[in-house]
């Protein structure tokens, strides 16, 4: 363990303010502390990160790489000061300087270079492999701006820029020296050469340059420092000429301006895939320079290389692999075919046909021409390859190109040797339906690998008393090896442990209840139910749903004045794809509604809803351990797996759901007594759609609380929701409720009544919370970045072979 005094720390965050701001540590900002501290951290995981580099580059150890388009780290400080056993040191030596750590905490921007799930999940990876002492690394973009801030202006979701760079980013070091060039458009052609083979050669290209900007991905207390290594665009002196337009000089430069969000509409796209083109090149030609730095051969490249496509966005790593194998190193297509494929790996994160990524094909040509041969290519040889196989129909459905449309998941699979699914029914889904033809054909390159979570960032980091009430119960072990947590089933009858996990449970949600009120201004009660549901607002996560419970909620209050129930607070954290206009009107009217019951003096305060703005990483951390109930209510067969739920049962949260995702194995571990099952089975679902029968507007004429609940969207009964009301009134009902809301209605209410119920008796209720964390370990990213490891990746930690 690295040691350092309170001493020699303060003189390290003395020498960094006068050096960078000329300022006295007692005349310094929150912000200028903040800054110092940063760097002096950086300085001492620095001297680990070159150990690790040096250490894998001795050993020749082999090394995953994860492409991803997104990643979604948050706050680094208190992660990177608990990893390298620094946390305690730095909180006190701070708290002697009357300097609260939190108020320093606070000043860090949010990385928030995601969407949402799947850049998240990629962070906690990184959290992961770098714990588990394996050789990983992360590859993707460094964009100027990052997902969007969220404002809500009468009742309307607004979206600011996310100029998280402004200050500087502390924890990254821009490398010049592996800068490299990424070529875009123009013409190829072939020349003969002397020995008669063709080398391929451009015209009229335009060269961007590609710089790496790394940061540490510190493991806990191992010593390990692995990098994500993330890409910033510039324009190359050599080409500033070239530029026809300043125009076309912009479109460039812009190339990592904005992450994407989740939905881009058709106009954007032409950069989307300059920016997938960018990354994906910049990451392989840095990975294979790596290699030949090592000397060995080709043909053990995927002995020393694992590279992983996170979704499709990366799957260009494929033919870009190939083009470097065949027009540089000059291997036979044979030879660089069979390499790529063992080298790549792929996972699948969605089973919503609308979001299986395609691209045109004329696109694709004008933009990586040599990209587009290369994927025609391999099509062809696909269809060659498999035509004395399979059906024709079966090779014309999974083929690579259909005609003008390229299939982006089509080439990951065919391209790779493992494709995985995120939760087990999801991967079923992937064979059963989804990709079922894929799966006739190559049924051994699909597996699951159910997702998980960072443990210590969303307990140890995120709810310290509870923390505190696991170490005084069970020891600390729980923080390296979560399957530990189980520990705490021996208390289950200890009604001092269940109190004072009550305790724990209760300080997290009064601060919360705090941090509402200084945010919103709205008073909510530390006693009611706390009823979360945080993620990205889309239709078929049923956010809906929840708020037609609301609605019946308050109009069974309304009927009857003199009935209590007890209290609940209904939050909820969501951002919308600024094009999602459907998603943006189900802001509207939640808003909408939160005024009018919030402000409604005859229902006693006995319901709240708090819409918070902005959800991101560091207001998950402030809301999951303060939930009581944890909304999980997807339509099933929807959710690939879902990880608030992991994070939400970890802090004691009851789960709320239908069997989908990652829900089935959270009731799989905790059993069905301690979670709260409502709605239609996947089996259910799909039965309907193979029927042709579902009817909404059946359901809606057979049951009046429906009718009052939909009725009150075109009514008035909810003020200033005239459009959006009625455009929710008619997909519910003129375009016959595509996720099934009205069908799962009456079960979820039932559902939400048990929770009432069950609430009531505090010591079960507090006796399932500790079922739900004692048996959250199985979802933790150590053990799902283990089993990519085992099973994907194939590789290990350093020096493993020296232990054996
Ligand atoms: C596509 C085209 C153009 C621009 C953006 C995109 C885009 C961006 C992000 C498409 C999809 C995403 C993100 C998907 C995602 O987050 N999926 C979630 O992944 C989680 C981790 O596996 C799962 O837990 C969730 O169930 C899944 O929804």
């Amino acid at each position: 363990m690295f040691m350092l005094t309170k001493k020699e720390l303060i003189a390290e965050l003395r020498k960094n303010l006068q050096e960078d701001y000329a300022i006295e540590l007692e005349d310094a900002t929150s912000e200028e502390i903040f800054f110092s501290l940063g760097s002096a951290i950086k300085g001492i995981s620095n001297q680990k990160w070159q150990k690790t580099w040096k250490n894998y580059l001795k050993e020749q150890q082999k090394q995953v790489y994860y492409f991803s388009i997104e990643f979604l780290p948050g706050k680094l400080l208190k992660s990177n000061l608990l990893n390298l056993g620094l946390y305690e040191l730095v909180k006190e030596t701070l708290a002697d300087l009357t300097i609260d750590l939190e108020e320093i905490v606070e000043q860090e921007k949010d990385m928030a270079l995601g969407n949402g799930g799947l850049g998240r999940l990629a962070s906690c990876f990184m959290d992961a492999i770098a714990s588990k002492g394996l050789p990983g690394n992360g590859n993707g973009i460094r964009y100027n701006y990052g997902l969007f801030k969220q404002q809500f202006v009468d009742g309307y979701q607004v979206e600011l820029p996310d100029d998280w760079l402004k200050k500087g980013n502390v924890w990254e070091i821009r490398r010049d020296s592996k800068a490299v060039d990424v070529h875009y458009g123009g013409n190829v052609f072939f020349e003969k050469k002397e020995d008669g083979h063709l080398k391929v050669q451009y015209e009229n290209q335009r060269i961007l340059r590609a710089v790496p900007y790394d940061t540490g991905m510190i493991g806990y207390q191992n010593n390990i420092v692995n990098t994500m290594r993330l890409w910033g665009v510039e324009i190359p002196h050599s080409e500033e000429g070239k530029y026809r337009s300043i125009e076309e000089r912009r479109v460039l430069e812009d190339i990592t301006a904005v992450l994407y969000p989740d939905d881009s509409n058709e106009k954007g796209r032409c950069i989307r895939l300059i920016q997938e083109y960018f990354f994906v090149s910049a990451g392989i030609q840095s990975i294979l320079r790596y290699y030949q730095r090592l000397g060995l051969s080709p043909s053990l490249l995927s002995e020393k290389i694992a590279i992983h496509i996170n979704d499709t966005h990366p799957a260009l790593c494929i033919p870009e692999f190939m083009r470097i194998l065949l027009d540089e190193w000059e291997l036979s297509w044979e030879q660089a075919w069979d390499i790529t494929s063992k080298v790549m790996s792929y996972t699948n994160h969605t089973i919503l046909a609308e979001a299986l990524e395609k691209w045109p094909i004329s696109l694709m040509k004008n933009v990586v021409p040599r990209m587009f041969q290369i994927i025609e290519e391999i099509d062809r040889r696909y269809v060659l390859s498999m035509s004395a196989i399979h059906s024709d129909e079966l090779i014309q459905r999974t083929r690579i190109v259909q005609g003008s449309t390229i299939h982006m998941a089509h080439l990951a699979i065919i391209g790779s040797h493992s494709t995985n699914g995120v939760a087990k029914l999801h991967s079923d889904l992937l064979k059963s339906v989804v990709l079922h033809d894929f799966y006739v054909i190559f049924p051994d390159r699909f597996n699951n690998k159910t997702n998980g979570i960072a443990q210590r960032r969303w307990l140890q980091l995120a709810n310290e008393p509870l923390s505190k009430v696991l170490d005084d119960t069970i020891g600390h072990t729980w923080r390296q090896d979560s399957s530990n947590l189980k520990l705490l089933m021996n208390y289950q009858k200890d009604t001092s442990v269940l109190a004072k996990l009550a305790a724990a449970k209760q300080t997290k949600k009064i601060e919360l209840a705090d941090f509402i009120e200084a945010n919103t201004g709205i008073i909510v009660n530390p006693e009611a139910i706390f009823d979360v549901q945080i993620k990205r607002l889309h239709a078929y996560k049923r956010q809906l749903l929840n708020l037609l419970h609301i609605l019946k909620q308050y109009f069974d209050l309304k009927d009857h004045p003199e009935k209590r129930i007890h209290p609940r607070v209904y939050i909820f954290g969501a951002k919308a794809a600024p094009s999602y206009h459907y998603a943006k009107s189900i802001i509207k009217v939640i808003n909408e509604v939160a005024s009018l019951i919030n402000h409604d003096a005859t229902i006693h305060d006995q319901i709240k809803i708090i819409f918070l703005p902005n959800y991101n990483v560091s207001l998950a951390e402030k809301i999951i351990p303060a939930a009581d109930v944890s909304e999980q209510i997807s339509l099933a067969s929807k959710e690939a797996s879902g990880t608030s739920n992991m994070k939400l049962m970890l802090n004691g949260a009851i789960t709320l759901a239908t069997l989908d995702g990652a829900n089935i194995e959270i009731r799989d571990a905790v059993g069905d007594e301690n979670i709260v099952i409502f709605g239609l089975s996947e089996a259910q679902v799909y039965a309907y759609y193979e029927n042709k029968n579902y009817s909404s507007i059946e359901i809606y004429e057979k049951n009046p609380m429906i009718q009052r609940v939909l009725n009150a969207f075109i009514n008035g009964e909810i003020p200033n929701i005239e459009q959006e009301g009625r455009e929710i009134f008619d997909s519910l009902l003129t375009y016959n409720d595509e996720y099934f809301l009205l069908r799962d209605f009456d079960s979820y209410c039932a559902a939400q009544s048990r929770i009432e119920q069950e609430y009531q008796n505090s010591t079960d209720w507090q006796r399932r919370c500790l079922i739900n964390i004692a048996n959250a370990g199985v979802f933790s990213a150590d053990e799902t970045v283990q089993q990519y490891a085992d099973d994907i990746w194939h590789i290990e930690p350093l020096f493993a072979h020296e232990s054996k």
